[in-house]
């Protein structure tokens, strides 16, 4: 399933609005319709509550189901619902705030002058102008970034890279991932104590201070708000950064146009975004009750049954993005449609920071080794042995 990702969303996509899919032994609908998409994530009935989904209740599904770490994970806004998501969301919204976001500038510049100097110096070493864009540029700015913002010092930065790395990996054993599901809970108590003690100028320190009007959020939810953020923060911009490079270097009259600044990177970013969204799969939502969905012909989720968004499928829906939708087309229209980074209450909280990220990145990159071209064929590409994210294992390049 995860090797031929195009074959895989073109699958799904050709079963309807709703697929039947298997999710490593574990039955659950994916909906593949941007229409569909959008309804039902403002539909109250579809929760996040793990208690809810019947095969939890029946204990099909437990602990030793690889993928129950995207589900049964500690307390925070990815995991709430309704009254109690609004009271997470708002002390996310005050201290994450655009004016937070904009004071990364300068540092998100900083990182990339490094990485991009880093590589300059890799290169004159090499002897074939060929280095692999993942480890040295994609790989570490985001990690680095999210850190920055969360207070996270940078000493922490190699462990968290690799306990996340084992945490996605279907080719983890399942008694590490739950240690390192364990681990990762026990940094982030333990951070959300120590800036409790000794605050600074950093989100972590904004959450909690966050905490001092209204109902409080308990130091779990704080933890479990942090390890969310950590694990999307950085996992999904690697993916952006490398998907919108590989479509522009698989179609150099696109990158001609943006280079010649007829087309603005935003219009890349959007596109990328959809065309190739840094998460396949989003697990996951379950039904409260029957849900009659009007806009897939009567299609009824049954009380308990679980639902994955496919945002890849979505991005390519032929009814939003027309009959050429598996096409990357910086000029396409409806591209600023997508909803990679979802719709309704639980819409990415850190969708600016991304695109921030990106549009310092990649135009950077791009100004240094104007000449870049990818050193394998992109149908060679490999993906990780992930089955939500996509990332890829590898992005070598050769840079001139
Ligand atoms: C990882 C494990 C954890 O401790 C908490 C979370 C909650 C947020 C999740 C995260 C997870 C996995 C990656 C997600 C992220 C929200 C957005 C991100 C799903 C389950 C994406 O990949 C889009």
């Amino acid at each position: 399933m995860m090797g031929d990702l195009d074959g895989e969303t073109a699958r799904l996509s050709a079963a309807g609005p709703f697929a039947r899919i298997d999710l490593l032994g574990v039955p659950a609908w994916s909906v593949t319709s941007h229409t569909v998409a959008r309804r039902l994530l403002t539909d109250a009935r579809l929760v996040k509550d793990l208690n809810q989904w019947g095969l939890w209740q029946q204990g099909i599904v437990t602990r030793a189901w690889p993928l129950i770490g995207m589900v049964d994970v500690p307390p925070s806004m990815f995991t709430a619902d309704g009254a109690e998501h609004r009271r997470l969301r708002v002390k996310i919204a005050q201290a994450l705030t655009a004016r937070r976001v904009e004071d990364l500038r300068p540092v998100i510049e900083g990182y990339v002058d490094r990485l991009l100097d880093d590589m300059e110096a890799e290169l004159a070493k090499s002897e074939n102008g060929v280095l692999d864009l993942k480890p040295v540029f994609a790989g570490p700015l985001p990690m680095a970034v999210v850190c920055t913002l969360m207070g996270v010092p940078e000493s922490e930065i190699p462990r968290q890279m690799k306990l996340w790395k084992a945490f996605f990996s279907l080719l983890t054993p399942q008694d590490e991932r739950l240690a390192v599901m364990m681990e990762v809970n026990t940094v982030f108590n333990e951070m959300v104590r120590e800036k409790k003690a000794a605050p600074g100028d950093d989100l972590t320190s904004a959450l909690i201070l966050a905490d001092e009007g209204g109902e409080p959020m308990s130091q779990e939810e704080i933890a479990g708000n942090l390890q969310s953020m950590i694990a999307a923060g950085h996992e999904t911009t690697i993916g952006l950064i490398l998907n919108a490079t590989r479509g522009l270097l698989t179609h150099p009259d696109q990158l001609r146009l943006v280079l010649d600044g007829e087309i603005g990177w935003d219009a890349v970013i959007e596109e990328a975004l959809r065309w190739d969204p840094p998460i396949t799969h989003l697990l996951m939502r379950f039904a409260t009750e029957d849900i009659e969905v009007p806009e897939a012909d009567g299609f009824v989720i049954g009380k308990g049954e679980g639902v994955v968004m496919s945002y890849r499928a979505i991005g390519r829906d032929t009814d939003l993005h027309g009959e050429d939708a598996n096409g990357f087309d910086i000029r396409r229209a409806t591209a600023k449609k997508h909803i990679t980074f979802g719709h309704g209450p639980h819409i990415c909280p850190g969708a600016a920071l991304s695109r921030l990220e990106a549009a310092v990145a990649l135009p950077a990159l791009f100004a240094r080794f104007p000449e870049m071209a990818l050193a394998v064929p992109s149908e060679e590409l490999r993906k990780l042995p992930v089955m939500t994210q996509n990332d890829l294992e590898a992005f070598p390049v050769r840079l001139r």
